[in-house]
């Protein structure tokens, strides 16, 4: 990409999209169209044909999808398969008609079988079943990741797939029913604090072990991909170490300074017992992760005091 290169980023105000949009203006990218979701309805084929008419970008991270923790997936399965295969499909196709020179196509890890072995090696992908809370969503970004790597067989594009473990930062989802478990354990934990409740509660049973990695380590990485890789394979994005959803509890409660019990909800699912990636692709092509679960947790806590947090003073 060029300084002057028009970049489409998809999802700008969502905790990828914006730290996306961060990175670019930060490194002097100039020419960045971006929309909100109410300015322009990716699940509308319509609307994305005469964005893609109008704008015609060069350069497109799509990073807009709908996204959710363990229990959203299980409650919403049909919102999820739908509005994530609407998106892609349309944005992806688009990009072809409109000649788009580079597309960086978002997935997850939650597309590897749920039994695969540790760390997830990018070639596991289809070999097992998938973890059922989240199958549909993993369905639809496997899709995804074959409708790129079929366009780049069938037109010759270069559409490149970019699989991110568990993420957290700037802009996250703290709806307690919704989000993912690391910004929920964070307001619980806040929460708790600012009322005396005597205990916090952690769904499951705390013996799952998660990666995270820092959103802005993702678009790094994501910059540096579009920029460096242009291979048909997908790339997993993550830190290469990973703690136990205990661990983590424990840890956000000390950040946090609260003082009470942790109780487990084990009425809740646990989800996939371990989903800890193979870094060694990317670490091949020349990029590491930068932040630390340490420095990472205080700045989104930071975050979440600064943006989210109800002022009690
Ligand atoms: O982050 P999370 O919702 O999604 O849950 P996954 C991770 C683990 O944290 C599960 C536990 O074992 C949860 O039971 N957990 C403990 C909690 N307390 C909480 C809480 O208060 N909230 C939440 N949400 N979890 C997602 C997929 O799986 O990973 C998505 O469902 C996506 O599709 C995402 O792939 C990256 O990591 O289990």
């Amino acid at each position: 990409m060029e300084r002057s290169s028009k970049i489409y980023i998809a999802g700008h105000r969502g905790l990828v999209g914006s730290a996306i949009l961060r990175k670019l203006q930060a490194d002097g990218y100039t020419n960045l169209v971006y929309k909100t979701s109410q300015e322009l309805d990716l699940r509308d084929k319509n609307q994305v044909d005469e964005f893609f008419a109008e704008e015609k970008p060069e350069y497109i991270f799509l990073a807009a999808a709908k996204v959710g923790g363990i229990v959203a997936n299980n409650e919403y399965p049909a919102d999820f398969i739908r509005d994530n295969l609407m998106i892609q499909t349309n944005v992806i196709d688009a990009a072809y008609r409109n000649g788009v020179k580079k597309l960086l196509f978002l997935g997850s890890t939650c597309i590897y079988p749920k039994f695969a072995p540790q760390p997830l090696k990018e070639e596991y992908l289809l070999t097992g079943e998938l973890e059922p809370t989240n199958e549909p969503y993993a369905i639809a970004k496997i899709a995804g990741i074959k409708m790129c790597q079929s366009y780049n067989r069938q037109y010759g594009t270069k559409y490149i797939s970019v699989m991110p473990t568990n993420l957290y930062g700037p802009n996250d989802n703290f709806d307690l029913h919704t989000s993912h478990v690391l910004p929920a354990l964070i307001r619980k934990f806040h929460e708790a604090k600012e009322n005396n409740a005597p205990y916090v509660e952690v769904w499951g049973t705390g013996t799952p072990r998660r990666e995270f990695l820092y959103s802005d380590d993702l678009a790094d990485a994501c910059v540096f991909l579009m920029n460096n890789y242009e291979g048909n394979e997908i790339v997993n994005v993550g830190v290469g170490e990973d703690i136990s959803i205990k661990e983590l509890a424990e840890k956000i409660k000390n950040i946090v300074g609260y003082q009470g019990e942790i109780k487990f909800d084990t009425t809740k699912p646990d989800g996939t017992p371990r989903k800890l990636v193979d870094v060694s692709k990317i670490n091949a092509l020349g990029w590491k992760a930068s932040i630390s679960l340490e420095e990472g947790l205080q700045k989104a806590y930071q975050w979440f005091l600064d943006n989210v947090a109800v002022k009690t003073n």
